[in-house]
């Protein structure tokens, strides 16, 4: 199967020096925010509203010459974005139900042409990202609900109405189209975020969807720009980055990870502040700063990047909650950044009290346990020159035993990450 999907991929990429500085750099920035917007946000029940709720597709359209989010400030999100120690922003271009969400030539089914509002949001938020210095990754469906060449049918979308006809070559033609907008009029951006191709493998794996031409396109007009594609499989040739859908790397628990093997390339997992993408009214279920905290630290300790999900309300502004949860990472990130930002992970990558990350020769132990153990054990070769308490330097016993160091840990004070800095020798 492996082999099959690298045929798919562009063969013989071989990333710009300017790729593999925008990787590091990704790698390095360990938290981003993800944001899923569009006509769908209005009726409040999450971005696959129509699939779900099986409304022709015709019908739901109508919708967009509703779409007037007056409260939209780019400013003012981008602000409460970066504020909250996240270092790039994730939003939908164009989700499955085929609304684009900037100003294309190559539908009238977007922003500009078909709702009262008329002003391109992808290109106001990528000036403010560039004003106020955060990268923009740009996420893009393959799969259309909507359009009539997305045809044959994949997996999803038999019930939206659409004419059972269509053009395969024209739908292609289209995707590259809007790419070639992307990449071109918005400035540099930081990545182009797939989803959807799955529709189709789900059900003939064969099915070419010719990313090799396409990433060989991406990669052309911005050579630095990143791809990545949420296939749940291992990498495909021409890939920058790999991505985990709601699951850490190594983890399968949301059922979508059982064929992600983990590459070499940089990790993210992407995850909901509440437990929807797109907006839905009926979800105040939003998890704690804690919980999002940990989350983050536990990413980090594998080596991923936390892409972590709001859904804007549809008159454009965030929800009250995200916002007090943005503050609240923005806080920690603020005193404790310093042991996520840069770091690999730390040689234990997952264990119940917690995990590490590493910088140079700092090894940082992050305990998220409620319950302080009595010890911790970490099969360290290096000595450790020093181990204190990341917040106020207060010493903390490591004794060295065969094949690893012990930390003792019982008289620690739990905390959301109760973090001891491990000084290693060279
Ligand atoms: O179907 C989408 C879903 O709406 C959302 O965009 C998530 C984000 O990872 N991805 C897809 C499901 O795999």
């Amino acid at each position: 199967v492996s082999s099959l999907f690298a045929q798919q991929g562009q063969t013989g990429y071989q990333p710009t020096p300017e790729n593999l500085q925008a990787r590091q750099e990704f790698s390095d920035s360990k938290f981003g925010i993800f944001l899923h917007w569009g006509i769908y946000s209005m009726f409040g029940q999450g971005e696959w509203y129509m699939e779900t709720s099986g409304i022709d597709c015709h019908e739901y359209a109508k919708a967009a010459s509703g779409f007037y989010p007056s409260r939209f400030n780019a400013k003012e999100w981008v602000a409460a974005i970066k504020a909250s120690g996240a270092k790039y922003i994730c939003i939908t271009t164009r989700h499955h139900d085929g609304f684009s969400m900037f100003d294309t030539r190559y539908s009238d089914y977007d922003i500009i042409d078909a709702t009262p509002f008329k002003r391109d949001i992808i290109k106001e938020l990528a000036e403010e990202c560039q004003k106020q210095g955060i990268k923009l990754h740009l996420y893009y469906s393959h799969l259309d609900w909507t359009r009539e060449d997305y045809y044959p049918y994949g997996y999803t979308g038999h019930n939206t109405g659409r004419t059972k006809h269509g053009d395969w070559n024209t739908y292609y033609q289209f995707m590259n189209n809007q790419l070639t907008e992307l990449l071109t009029n918005y400035g540099p951006v930081g990545a182009i975020w797939f989803d959807g191709v799955w529709d189709h493998w789900e059900v003939d794996k064969n099915f070419d969807w010719r990313l090799g031409e396409q990433y060989a396109l991406i990669h052309k007009l911005q050579p630095a720009c990143m791809i990545g594609n949420n296939h749940h499989r291992a990498p495909i040739e021409g890939e920058d980055f790999q991505m985990f859908e709601r699951d850490l790397p190594g983890e399968n628990k949301a059922g979508f990870s059982g064929t992600s093997k983990i590459g070499q390339l940089p990790l993210e997992t992407c995850e909901t502040m509440n437990g929807m993408w797109g907006y839905r009214v009926k979800d105040q279920n939003y998890k704690s700063v804690p919980t999002l905290v940990r989350l983050l630290v536990r990413a980090a300790g594998k080596g991923a990047n936390l892409l972590m999900n709001i859904g804007p309300q549809p008159n454009g502004e965030l929800p009250a909650l995200a916002l007090d949860r943005l503050k609240g990472m923005g806080e920690w990130m603020n005193k404790y950044g310093e042991t996520i930002y840069g770091t690999t992970r730390g040689g234990v990558e997952s264990s119940e009290w917690g995990t590490t990350t590493r910088k140079g020769n700092m090894l940082y132990v992050h305990i998220l346990a409620d319950k302080m153990p009595s010890f911790i054990t970490l099969p360290l070769k290096e000595r450790v020159k020093k181990a204190v308490l990341f917040d106020g330097g207060e010493k903390v016993k490591a004794e060295r035993i065969d094949g690893g160091v012990v930390l003792h840990t019982a008289d620690l004070k739990p905390d959301t990450d109760c973090i001891v800095a491990l000084t290693l020798a060279d």
